[in-house]
């Protein structure tokens, strides 16, 4: 009777597909059905000015009911052909959910406009008792947030009656292991309206990353405004109106903020630019940034990649001599960072600033490592706070098999070596990427978590979502549950795969056109 497959079958029955995986999760198999009457009630804060707590908080609960009654949320894929694993269908009464109770303990920072800045707090407990009462406890409004999207994904959609959860009494305890969990997102290799950026920020917002980093500027294009200097984005932009007007980047951070996303925004330099802004100091626009950054506590000053060999070419440097040319970076540094800190923000710089150039730096300043080996560290081992991203395994660029195209003869055949993308980097190569590697106890809670990235020189709006998505719900699984789980165990691809798989049909069903885990022939024999 209890032979293996009986006990596959019976789990089969009992979808839980959590992602980002929870800290503590307990349930039954209690049937619940949801209805639009369902009561809310939000016992939170409000506040006069800035963000509204309880504003940020109605607004996520009117999205997170379009979800639950506008979507077609089947998750069929998980089940064995041919089982029925909907609750009867019947005409007997049907026990519902009749409350929903927020209750939120903490203050928002809301009134300083960067309700994200700084350590916010984002644990949340849920709970749905079988007499159909559920209740939501956060110190923040982010965490509220956390546990409504948390609370979407305890439903499905039967065939012919409605909404339902089958997992009742629930008990969730839930937090990040990680405080910073981003995506990258360059901008300049290609041009994103604001509608790709925003619905960016709703996926990044459901696999709960808090941070949506736009590497704004490169060599290729500057599609920004920015009022003191108009000619940057007149002149850098692919063409007219391939650019952020100050009132866009407003809207995108404020649409972040709304859904728990910081967008913090990077000039790369010195390197990735001409060297204006290193002769001409003057020009470097930071300054002035501040009026159209106004919803972010972070500025990234970039800092990768600078040739030394450029400063040859460099009228008021003509030198190649490091002991030259790294005092002048130190002094771009300087000025870069002294403004960001009077305009109330935070820098971050990549990490040769820290591991190449040695430069010093503020102890406020987060170094965002990328060349994996032992950046991490040693930028920890010298006291800096790190965002943790190895390009083997987080840059989402080189996941489709695709190489670099530089175009021309050489390039006219195919060279494996010339492939800086190989291996071709899938979810799984992802998943196996643990931030706290090779960190020594001590200095672990200085790495603040890490970013994946998307550098578009291949992607554009076409193919952004399916670049993007559900690779980086994979790096975004690390950072929120940890590479390990409870018992010091590392996460397995067997545990993560059914689940990530019917993460992506969520996120298609809610308009995310990310790719296929695997055929659904796998994850129904799986299941
Ligand atoms: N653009 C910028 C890039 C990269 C970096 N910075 C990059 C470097 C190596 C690889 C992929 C991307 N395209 N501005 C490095 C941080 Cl393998």
């Amino acid at each position: 009777m209890w032979s293996p497959i009986y006990f596959l079958l019976f789990l089969s029955h009992q979808v839980f597909a959590i992602w980002p995986q929870p800290v503590s999760f307990q349930r039954g198999n209690s049937t619940l059905w949801i209805l639009k009457n369902l009561e809310v009630t939000y016992n939170g804060k409000s506040c006069t000015d800035g963000f509204d707590s309880q504003d940020l908080v109605e607004a996520a609960v009117s999205r997170t009911l379009d979800v639950l009654f506008s979507q077609n949320f089947v998750p069929w894929k998980l089940h064995p052909r041919n089982s029925n694993f909907e609750p009867e269908d019947c005409d007997c009464d049907k026990p519902t959910i009749e409350s929903l109770t927020i209750t939120q303990t903490g203050n928002d920072n809301s009134s300083t406009f960067k309700p994200l800045a700084g350590q916010v707090d984002e644990s949340y407990n849920l709970t749905i008792a079988t007499s159909g009462q559920a209740t939501i406890n956060a110190v923040s409004y982010i965490g509220v947030l956390h546990a409504l999207e948390t609370f979407t994904q305890l439903f499905y959609k039967h065939s012919v009656e409605g909404i339902y959860t089958n997992m009742a009494p629930v008990t969730i305890t839930d937090a990040p292991k990680f405080s910073h969990r981003g995506l990258n997102m360059d901008v300049s290799r290609n041009w994103f309206p604001v509608k790709d950026v925003l619905r960016t920020i709703d996926a990044i917002s459901w696999n709960k990353f808090n941070r949506l980093h736009l590497h704004m500027t490169d060599a290729q294009s500057w599609p920004m405004d920015i009022p003191a200097l108009p000619e940057l984005s007149k002149k850098g932009a692919y063409r007219k109106g391939l650019s952020y007007s100050p009132n866009d980047i407003q809207k995108i951070q404020k649409y972040g903020i709304e859904r728990g996303v910081e967008v913090f925004i990077e000039f790369d330099m010195p390197g990735h630019t001409t060297s204006i802004a290193f002769s001409h100091p003057e020009l470097i626009a930071v300054y002035d940034m501040q009026p159209v950054s106004p919803y972010s506590s972070y500025f990234h000053t970039g800092g990768d990649e600078v040739d030394i060999q450029d400063y040859l070419y460099d009228e008021t440097v003509k030198s190649n001599d490091t002991k030259v040319v790294q005092p002048l970076i130190q002094t771009l540094v300087n000025h870069t960072h002294r403004l960001i800190r009077k305009a109330g923000l935070s820098p971050i710089v990549w990490e040769e600033m820290a591991l190449v150039w040695n430069l010093t730096l503020g102890d406020d300043v987060v170094v965002q490592s990328w060349q994996g080996g032992n950046a991490v560290a040693d930028i920890t081992a010298n006291g800096h706070k790190v965002i943790a991203g190895d390009y083997n395994f987080w840059y989402l660029d080189c996941g489709k098999g695709q190489w670099l195209d530089f175009g021309g003869a050489a390039y006219d055949q195919y060279y494996p070596f010339a492939d800086y993308c190989s291996p071709t980097k899938n979810w799984r190569l992802i998943y196996s990427y643990d931030p706290l590697a090779g960190i020594p106890t001590e200095n672990q809670h200085l790495v603040l978590g890490g970013e994946v990235h998307i550098w578009t020189e291949q992607t554009d709006p076409v193919n952004l979502d399916d670049m993007v998505w559900p690779r980086a719900s994979a790096a975004g699984e690390i950072l929120w549950s940890g590479r390990q789980d409870a018992n010091g165990n590392n996460r397995t691809q067997l545990d993560a795969s059914p689940r990530l798989a019917e993460m992506r049909e969520r996120m298609v069903n809610r308009g995310i056109r990310a790719g296929p885990v695997q055929m659904v022939f796998c994850t129904q024999s799986n299941a």
